[in-house]
């Protein structure tokens, strides 16, 4: 399906001149032989502690059973003695890990006179003793994992196909069920893993295939020419015959994918960039091996975009957190640009040099860096350590860099220009925002004219509330405390600004105001200390408009603020729904339970309860008259649209009184998934921004 037909590989990369040792030469013709093996541990202590081995027993474990079992496959891909790995789950929990490399050793151990297989399935093999040699640059050793994913499996069976013979050996929970057995000839080469994870072990013992293609298509790209074949057949009904090596060839009509680039990782580049408009052509590609014996990878074409994509793996595990290698990247990308500036004049002189940043907007890259004794850095390892991949990613993408540009000069100027552009934006950020600060420095903070302040100058008892238009502002100010409660009105939606542009967004009158009336400043001179309120109350409106304010705002707070939300200083102001009456008796409910409620109280019931549903109210009033079930007065049920409707008093009652209102304290986790609403309302897609428009103008009429 998803398979990338033969492309010749473009024309202008680096790639021929460039390219120098591949793994196979270090480990062809290198017998392996049971000797080799140094038999070290039984396997109850991966029972005993699961996540010492696979990091957990949730579902990030459970999916690392098959990359034990896959990694093994492809380091045999990577060492050129196998090219197709086909992943299959079964049913009953099962998985099937079929590939053709040289199959696992079945030689007798001199010593014990265990079988290879054997002790590989059975044994744990710490400490770098085994199989060293043949395999350089696994983010393990050959061969390790097999033994952890068969221990942590009720059922396990190895099946080698190897010099004609195939042999095979089953386990129950890590243990032998018998001795290796030749069950025939074969013509294949290669191993068969199945098993089926432990239910005991395992929170949740099935598999999600999309994260399965995901993951298995990425290790696709950075082998090049490895296929890998992944077949969903946990829902199919008849027998299988797993006779047949790879079940891809039993054509079940399940649903199955194939992936395949010969272009490897400038394949992966070509993927990313598929939908936009490139700055050049080429693809920038360069593969070499430094002397101390790192691989270094990286492939790059520029876009006409804002953000980079920067996908870096080291000994093919992605590491999003970065690490040495991007830092190599970053500093010789950055110096390359400005010495081919220098030498070729295509910026003008006075305008400086390119910053990190500039030359990161618009750049797809994907770096891919193998070496022995790696180590990685984080709370979740995904940064890569060590500090050797720095300077070897330096030299090898920097000098090869360096003669791609000399070599394309339309490119390079392209890429320049581009550049050139973030610089500028970069410039009349730092100039709007040194202005901002200036004017506060300078005018002893003027305030904004729109804010209502209040009288304390001690931010611990000091609020803030951002209310949503002028009306609603006209009635908070009435009816605050006015000596701690400040008002800000917002006109219209505040940050309909674009993401990384922080000139823009201060070029908005609104956001300045928030930022002046903080009194903190913002970026790199931010100083939470001269907070001038400690309560920052968000006070919009429960309808659409008012949701999407909310978001861009606590957007804006966790993209430019994030030390306001971390301290606890940011609140959503929660104002009454419903205004429920009877004769002079006055209730709220800020739900739609808690109105029905009070209504069951006073004996009455809504007459039409889903009118919120289903009633086009077209922005009238929609007030109702509730039939009392018995007798007197009438209950009158008002909905409120917007905190503009609600009177002074009301407002202070219900919303803004200490003793009486609840306020909702923003955390981290609901910015961060404001932040993501925030993109798909934002982005350039309209679909999702529909979509969701129409989702929450649902709640929001419920709500109203
Ligand atoms: C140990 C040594 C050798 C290969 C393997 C293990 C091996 C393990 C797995 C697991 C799945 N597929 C695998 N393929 C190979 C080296 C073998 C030699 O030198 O002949």
């Amino acid at each position: 399906m998803a398979k990338e037909a033969k492309k010749p590989t473009p024309k202008k990369t680096k790639k021929d001149t460039a390219s120098s040792s591949t793994l196979t030469k270090e480990t062809t013709k290198k017998a392996y032989s049971a000797a080799d093996i140094s038999v070290l541990e039984g396997l109850e202590p991966v029972r005993k502690r699961p996540g010492m081995y696979i990091g957990s027993t949730g579902p990030d474990g459970l999916h690392h059973l098959i990359r034990e079992i896959f990694d093994n496959s492809r380091d045999e891909a990577m060492g050129g003695y196998c090219d197709h790995i086909e992943i299959a789950l079964l049913p009953d929990g099962m998985v099937r890990v079929v590939d053709n490399g040289r199959g696992i050793p079945v030689d007798k151990h001199p010593k014990t006179g265990q079988s290879a297989l054997e002790v590989i399935m059975t044994t744990l093999h710490a400490g770098g003793k085994f199989d060293n040699e043949s395999y350089k640059f696994s983010g393990g050793l050959h061969g390790v994992g097999a033994s952890v994913v068969n221990a942590l499996s009720t059922y396990t069976k190895a099946e080698v196909h190897r010099d004609g013979v195939k042999y095979v050996q089953e386990y129950a929970i890590g243990k032998p069920k018998a001795k290796v057995k030749q069950v025939g000839k074969t013509h294949h080469n290669g191993t068969v893993i199945t098993f089926q994870p432990d239910e005991t072990i395992f929170s949740d013992v099935t598999f999600n295939w999309d994260r399965i293609v995901k993951h298995y298509r990425e290790q696709a790209y950075l082998v090049r020419n490895l296929r890998v074949s992944l077949i969903d057949a946990r829902e199919y009904t008849g027998s299988i015959d797993t006779d047949e090596v790879y079940l891809e060839d039993l054509n079940l009509q399940v649903p199955s994918m194939s992936f395949y680039f010969e272009g490897g990782i400038v394949s992966m580049v070509r993927y990313l960039n598929a939908h936009q408009k490139k700055v050049h052509n080429s693809i920038f590609h360069v593969e070499k091996e430094t002397e101390d014996g790192i691989q270094v990878e990286v492939a790059l074409q520029y876009v006409d975009d804002i953000s980079p994509r920067i996908v870096p793996f080291a000994n093919n595990i992605s590491t999003p957190g970065g690490g040495m290698h991007v830092t190599g990247f970053k500093t010789a990308l950055t110096r390359n640009l400005n010495n081919y500036n220098k030498d070729n004049k295509v910026l003008s002189e006075k305008d400086g040099a390119l910053s990190g940043d500039d030359v990161l907007e618009g750049l797809s890259v994907v770096l891919s860096v193998k070496m022995k004794e790696i180590q990685f850095e984080g709370q979740t390892k995904d940064k890569l350590g060590s500090p050797e991949a720095r300077g070897a990613v330096e030299s090898v993408f920097g000098e090869a860099f360096a003669a791609f540009l000399e070599e394309n000069p339309d490119d390079a100027k392209a890429i320049l220009r581009k550049a050139a552009l973030a610089m500028k934006a970069r410039k009349a950020a730092k100039a709007v925002k040194d202005s901002i600060l200036r004017k506060g420095a300078l005018e002893g903070f003027t305030l904004p004219g729109k804010l209502t302040d209040c009288q304390t100058k001690d931010a611990d008892e000091a609020e803030i509330f951002i209310v949503e238009g002028d009306s609603a502002g006209g009635t908070a100010k009435q009816g605050r405390d006015r000596r701690t409660q400040a008002i800000l009105p917002l006109r219209g939606k505040p940050l309909n600004v674009e993401r990384v542009r922080l000139d823009k967004m201060l070029g908005n009158s609104e956001i300045k105001s928030m930022v002046v009336a903080f009194g903190t400043s913002i970026g790199e001179t931010l100083d939470i200390e001269k907070i001038r309120y400690k309560k920052i109350v968000i006070a919009t409106d429960a309808d659409v408009d008012g949701a999407h304010i909310r978001i861009l705002l606590m957007t804006f707070f966790f993209r430019y603020f994030r030390e306001f939300i971390d301290a606890g200083y940011i609140y959503v102001a929660q104002p009454p729904l419903y205004k429920i009456k009877k004769g002079k008796a006055l209730h709220y409910a800020f739900s739609d339970d808690e109105r029905d409620g009070v209504l069951k109280e006073l004996g009455a019931s809504l007459d039409n309860k889903n009118t919120s549903d289903d009633e086009d109210t077209g922005g009238e009033d929609v007030d109702e008259e509730t039939t009392p079930k018995k007798g007197s007065s009438k209950v009158h049920v008002q909905r409120y649209k917007g905190l503009g409707e609600m009177n002074a008093e009301e407002l202070w009652e219900t919303t803004m009184d200490p003793a009486t209102r609840t306020l909702k304290q923003v955390t981290v986790e609901d910015a961060m998934e404001a932040d993501a609403i925030f993109d798909t309302l934002m982005g350039s897609d309209v679909e999702p921004r529909k979509v969701f428009i129409q989702n929450n103008a649902k709640l929001a009429e419920i709500d109203i």
